[in-house]
């Protein structure tokens, strides 16, 4: 948890951004994954987590912006319970944490929220993410669940992405503290990944390295030498000697702010020259967007000047060709770069998509392009001081996007077809980091994870 002051200066300010009503956050439940005594491992809800800190299923949290209160609800554990769970702190003493005194049973919010709406009082609620929430929020609001999505209040919503876009000092310490166990998680893959082995056997031991340290994955870890399939969840293949494997994984700080980072190696032996190409492509790519961040550059514009890079690259191996600029204006980078270049990071590994990606990454301010590839841009906006976000290029050599473009005869006049037929089966790599808006430009968080080629190799190629 973090300092008690900030959860009370974190309302506080909500509260300012805000006209008038009440204020409700439902925290997550446990969540079954067969029966109610066997429960998925417990995530509470991000916002919930910002504004009321804690960490324990059956919670709500109430602001009353006119009348200038916050109130948490819950319930203190029976003795039954106690029995199978131990001791509980009292909802009073898990308020005192977050510095609400205002503690009352669940029952009490159904009653006040009906007063509330009865006398023409607007409840505001964010975008629910578990169909348990819509229907806890149809029994408390007696709005029909099918219209709980359009009732949402955009007025918070907003209020609530403009204050979570900018990072505190204390949760960029957070961040680093998640990325100090990414470090971990990338290099033990680098170090122990040898041919003969299952891709599961190395997620199995990430996994463990994560757990033990108290902490979860972010995000289901991405692990395999077929590297051009994006969110590839399988581990089943067998490493074999000169394999490329890409590892997008990281872990959450026990406070749970994410970290984010991808690394491309090679199993058992040296870059071979064609994956030195393209790692080399990629590394340059990422350097050059990672130097481009500072306050007021637009995202978009980042993510176009890596797409170049890409291009340039894609030239060098004769597989792009003519004017390069106009290719990437016309989207024929998007082949092998089908994604877009790195997303906001926080609570949410892509923080606060759950409340609107568009608003997220692209506010008032940017449009999100139809064309294939930068349509999956998930940050387009101008960046300010205190923005965390991902910077994550990567070339991929997908068979069926490249056998589809080919017979569309697809940008034909900047891909050299005949040429990428040798390299169908090259899989695919990317490289990521996180990366903060200072004032004055940018800092690479955690200390350095091992990317250049000389020290990937010293690291995975023994
Ligand atoms: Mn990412």
């Amino acid at each position: 948890m973090l300092a008690t002051e900030t959860y009370i200066q974190r309302r506080l300010r909500l509260k300012e951004a805000m006209g008038s009503g009440l204020i409700l956050f439902l925290g997550h439940d446990e969540s079954p994954m067969n029966y109610a005594d066997n429960p998925y491992p417990f995530r509470q809800d991000s916002s919930f987590l910002y504004y009321f800190g804690i960490d324990s299923p059956g919670l709500a949290g109430l602001i009353d912006i006119d009348g200038d209160s916050a109130s948490l609800f819950g319930h203190d554990a029976t003795l039954g319970e106690i029995v199978w769970t131990g001791p509980q702190p009292t909802l009073e003493e898990l308020g005192a944490q977050v510095g609400v005194s205002e503690c009352h049973p669940l029952s009490e919010l159904e009653v006040l929220v009906s007063e509330a709406t009865d006398s023409g009082r607007t409840v505001h609620f964010l975008p629910p993410n578990r169909a348990a929430t819509i229907l806890e929020v149809e029994k408390l609001l007696k709005i029909p669940s099918s219209d709980v999505r359009q009732c949402v209040s955009q007025e918070l919503i907003r209020a609530v992405i403009e204050q979570r876009l900018v990072k505190s000092d204390e949760e960029i310490a957070e961040i680093e503290k998640a990325l100090e166990i990414a470090a971990g998680m990338h290099t033990l893959a680098m170090r122990m990944s040898r041919p003969g082995m299952r891709e599961q056997e190395v997620v199995g031991a990430i996994d463990g390295l994560v757990s033990s340290q108290g902490s979860a994955l972010a995000f289901p870890i991405i692990f395999s030498k077929r590297g051009e399939v994006l969110h590839n969840h399988k581990h089943d293949n067998i490493l074999k000697e000169g394999d490329l494997v890409i590892l997008d994984a990281g872990a959450n700080s026990l406070t749970h702010y994410a970290s984010d980072i991808t690394r491309s190696f090679p199993v058992g032996a040296p870059f071979s020259d064609r994956q030195r190409q393209v790692y080399e492509t990629v590394l340059r790519a990422e350097m050059d967007a990672i130097a481009a961040v500072e306050p007021e550059t637009r995202f978009e514009d980042i993510h176009l000047l890596a797409s170049r890079r890409l291009a340039e690259g894609l030239q060098e191996m004769g597989l792009m060709k003519g004017d390069l600029e106009a290719a990437v204006a016309a989207g024929a980078h998007a082949l092998f770069f089908p994604h877009g270049l790195g997303h906001m990071m926080g609570l949410d590994v892509h923080d606060m998509e759950g409340l609107s990606e568009d608003l997220v990454g692209y506010g008032d301010e940017a449009k999100r392009s139809t064309q294939f590839g930068r349509s999956s841009l998930r940050l387009a906006r101008a960046l300010k001081p205190g923005f965390v976000v991902t910077i994550e290029p990567g070339l991929y050599f997908i068979p069926s996007l490249i056998d589809q473009w080919r017979q569309e005869n697809r940008h034909a006049e900047f891909i050299d077809y005949d040429q990428l037929e040798d390299w169908k089966d090259f899989g695919g790599v990317r490289i990521e980091d996180d990366v903060l808006v200072t004032s004055d430009g940018h800092r690479v968080l955690g200390e350095p994870i091992p990317k250049e080629i000389a020290d990937v190799e010293k690291l995975s190629a023994t």
